[in-house]
């Protein structure tokens, strides 16, 4: 049933500040401290302020940079791995106490729908566990030396402090996986959250801060820094922040990388992207519509990996577009409330996706673009200062200037395709390359999608959407996206330095490549 009503701001500032306590956290940042300056705490389900919230002036920033410095050198770099495991894995038992806190929060200043909040905190509770599993295994290798007596192999080392900066739409996901496989490294962190989403970045500091306790950490271990661009810079040009890992829009990792690189630090950058399937003749229509409908309009298109440009065989395309605009038809009933359990779709995060999202309607019409379904904007009667918004399917004549950008709002470009060929060049004729799939019951054409003439993305699927990636996996993309990967797989190595190291045993000392000397 459609939700017209919507939460009173006092009800959910009321909620906010019960969850927070539940986390252990009695009152959130006071406003307007000495050192600060005033910040708040906003929710977009009435696009209303909860509270305010003091921000980190420049001197509480340098202090978090010198207490994660002083604990890197001090301790946690020599602190065995799978001790710092115990760390990660305390946090994992709190993040499964307070999973409906968390998700709570995240609802409250995301906008995301229950179901999809606590999705969210399930992700950080799955990295805790495959962290605490790397802290057993940061392998390196033994490699046979050309001299006799001797042997070579590399260790991994602990980098320094990883400074993060995270966005909205993931504000509890991000930081778990960049901070629980830095801990495991023997890393410090300094946390900048979106200013979108102070509390839950408060809330998994607190947690952080009580599994320290819990396991006789140090609590310099991690710092949350609350504010605007200002306090990411300062992490961006402070020498002491070993690694920036920064997720957001190209247009800030543009900004980041080349000031990072300058003073010769690390940067994992995770921008945007846009996000495509290829729907082949062969593919079986269920898993379409299912597929794409959820990566598209879920998280109401704002996940870095939501589905934006579908790109259908000819030979199916109308069928196609028929279903998926039948699915989306079911859902205009359905956005509203985060909270109420029938709702697929929640708020855009402020006015910005909103205003972005009508531009790139109007320059689509314009470029023949048609509406298929969707478009307007819901609950702007009840709630003037919140944006919801009906997910869009636009049938396009081809890929012109606006399907190659990132509109973090749910609109579906629909195309048709001839050959594969094309299909694939259409796919990667845009600057970003996050995720990718294809929907084929033919085995070459899967193979061929995945091969390295095939997509240029960093997440490649078959016969599922582009959204939703296990943590198991590298996570991150080429091109425009920045090229870092984060989360599963061997991503771990971004943040520790390799050393290679030969040893003697033998007594000789021959020289590497046969040189004589002496
Ligand atoms: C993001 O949108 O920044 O693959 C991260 C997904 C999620 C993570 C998205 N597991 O959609």
């Amino acid at each position: 049933m459609s939700t017209f009503a919507l939460p009173d701001t006092e009800v959910l500032a009321e909620r906010a500040r019960a969850a927070l306590e539940r986390c252990g956290l009695d009152r959130p940042r006071e406003p307007a401290g000495p050192a600060g300056s005033a910040g708040a705490a906003r929710t977009p389900i009435t696009g209303r302020e909860l509270f305010p919230l003091d921000h980190d002036g420049a001197a509480s920033v340098e202090r978090a940079l010198d207490t994660a410095h002083e604990t890197f050198t001090s301790s946690w770099r020599d602190t065995p791995a799978p001790v710092r495991g115990r760390l990660v894995h305390r946090l994992g038992e709190l993040l499964r106490e307070h999973k409906d806190d968390l998700a709570e929060l995240v609802t409250i200043e995301a906008g995301k729908i229950r179901s999809e909040a606590l999705g969210e905190v399930q992700e950080m509770i799955d990295i805790c566990d495959l962290a605490v599993g790397v802290s057993r295994q940061l392998y390196g290798r033994t490699m046979p030396s050309e001299r006799p007596g001797h042997r070579l192999m590399e260790t991994w080392h602990p980098l320094g402090v990883v400074g993060v900066i995270t966005a909205f739409n993931f504000p509890v996901a991000v930081w778990s996986w960049n901070t629980c496989v830095a801990l495991v490294c023997g890393d410090t962190v300094v946390w900048k959250p979106s200013e979108l989403t102070p509390l839950t970045a408060l809330a998994c500091h607190g947690l952080l801060m009580r599994a320290a306790a819990d396991v006789g950490a140090p609590p310099g271990v991690h710092q949350v820094v609350l504010g605007g661009r200002e306090v990411g810079e300062a992490l961006v040009e402070d020498h002491r922040v070993a690694l920036l890992s920064a997720t957001g829009s190209t247009a800030m990792g543009r900004s980041v990388a080349p000031r990072v690189a300058a003073r010769m630090g690390r940067y994992l950058l995770e921008l945007g992207g846009n996000n495509a399937a290829v729907v082949a003749p062969s593919a079986d229509l269920d898993l379409v519509v299912r597929g794409s409908v959820f990566s598209a309009a879920g998280t109401a298109g704002q996940r870095c990996t939501t589905l934006r440009r579908l790109i259908v065989h000819e030979d199916v395309v109308e069928e196609v577009t028929q279903r998926v605009v039948d699915a989306y038809k079911q859902l205009r009933d359905r956005i509203g409330d985060p909270f109420d359990e029938s709702t697929l779709v929640g708020p855009l995060v402020g006015e910005r996706g909103y205003t972005a999202m009508c531009e790139a309607l109007e320059r689509a019409g314009a470029d023949g673009g048609e509406v298929l379904v969707g478009g307007g904007r819901r609950l702007a009667e009840e709630a003037a200062e919140a944006y919801y918004v009906e997910p869009t399917v636009v049938r396009m004549p081809g890929q012109t200037a606006v399907v190659g950008e990132e509109t973090f709002a749910p609109i579906l470009y629909v195309m048709s395709y001839r050959t594969l060929e094309e299909a694939v060049r259409m796919h990667n004729g845009v600057p970003q390359g996050l995720s990718s799939a294809i929907f084929t019951q033919d085995q070459a054409e899967a193979e061929r999608f995945l091969s390295a003439a095939g997509s240029d993305c960093g997440i490649v699927n078959v016969n599922i959407g582009t959204s939703g990636a296990e943590i198991g996996g590298a996570f991150g993309g080429e091109k425009d996206t920045g090229g870092g990967r984060e989360s599963g797989s061997d991503a771990w190595k971004a943040y520790m330095r390799r050393a290679t190291n030969t040893v003697n045993y033998g007594g000789e000392l021959p020289l590497a490549q046969g040189v004589r000397f002496l």
